[in-house]
């Protein structure tokens, strides 16, 4: 199985923690989107990551992929069996992928943080300071209201919280914490996911991509035990994405 998709891409976290739950190996492509070639572009229509590889079957999308796991490979199951229960962690999955998403990675973290990088230029700030000041205080007040006090949102640890707590890994990247005083259970819930095993074994290739320039980048990956493919889709030149940006 192969995956193509930067290490600190949420999307690709989410993959990457289901494939551990699932005990699957993997080889992965960890290309920024905005670098990918003319490969990738056919592979990915929306120029986007992660994509995952299985034999001859492409796909394209976090949940989709996910789903796919979880059908294909039954072991370690990413959702309850209750048929409400399954409903509702479809729908927190669906919730973090578009609205914390939105949040997180078009409000804060290409802004603050691709942004300057890629395209060489600073962000949106009016765009940053209303994530911050109206629309994430809100997206954390609802999550107040659905995570639980201790342990996970159904019984074992699974999609669902992978799905939310995959983005404040990008919110501190960019120095966003959540205020324990206001949201205390979204703020113990996300310490909590982050530090599960399925995030903890990605995190120093996170900061590898993250600590080296392009050139040296492939190498410290290797040299950091990460599972790279033999050939790469990255290109030297960024070009803009498919969708808004
Ligand atoms: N719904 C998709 C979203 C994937 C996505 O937006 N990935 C970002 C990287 S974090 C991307 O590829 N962005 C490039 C672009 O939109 O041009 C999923 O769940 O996989």
């Amino acid at each position: 199985m192969k995956i193509v998709g930067s290490y600190v891409s949420p999307y690709v976290r989410k993959v990457l923690a289901c494939l551990h739950l699932k005990g699957l190996a993997f080889e992965i492509d960890p290309i920024t989107p905005f670098y990918g070639n003319d490969d990738f572009a056919r592979l990915s229509p929306l120029r986007r990551i992660p994509v995952l590889i299985d034999g001859d079957l492409v796909l394209t999308d976090s949940s989709v992929i996910c789903a796919y796991l979880d059908e294909a490979y039954p072991g370690a199951p990413l959702l309850p069996a209750d048929p409400k229960a399954r409903a509702r962690a479809r729908w927190l999955e669906e919730y973090a992928d578009t609205r914390l998403g939105d949040l997180f990675i078009w409000g804060l973290f290409y802004q603050k943080f691709v942004h300057p990088v890629v395209w060489g230029e600073p962000g949106d700030q009016a765009r940053i300071d209303r994530t911050l000041n109206r629309d994430l205080p809100a997206a954390l007040d609802y999550l107040e209201g659905e995570l639980p006090a201790e342990g996970w949102l159904f019984e074992e640890f699974g999609l669902a919280d992978i799905a939310i707590a995959t983005f404040f890994r990008n919110g501190a990247y960019v120095d966003f914490e959540v205020d324990a005083s206001r949201w205390p259970r979204t703020a113990a819930f996300v310490a909590r996911a982050l530090a599960h095993e399925a995030f903890a074994v990605t995190l120093p290739f996170e900061r590898v991509q993250l600590g080296t320039d392009p050139k040296g980048r492939r190498q410290a990956l290797l040299a950091a035990g990460a599972p790279l493919t033999a050939e790469t889709m990255a290109t030297r030149e960024p070009r803009r994405g498919v969708m808004a940006l």
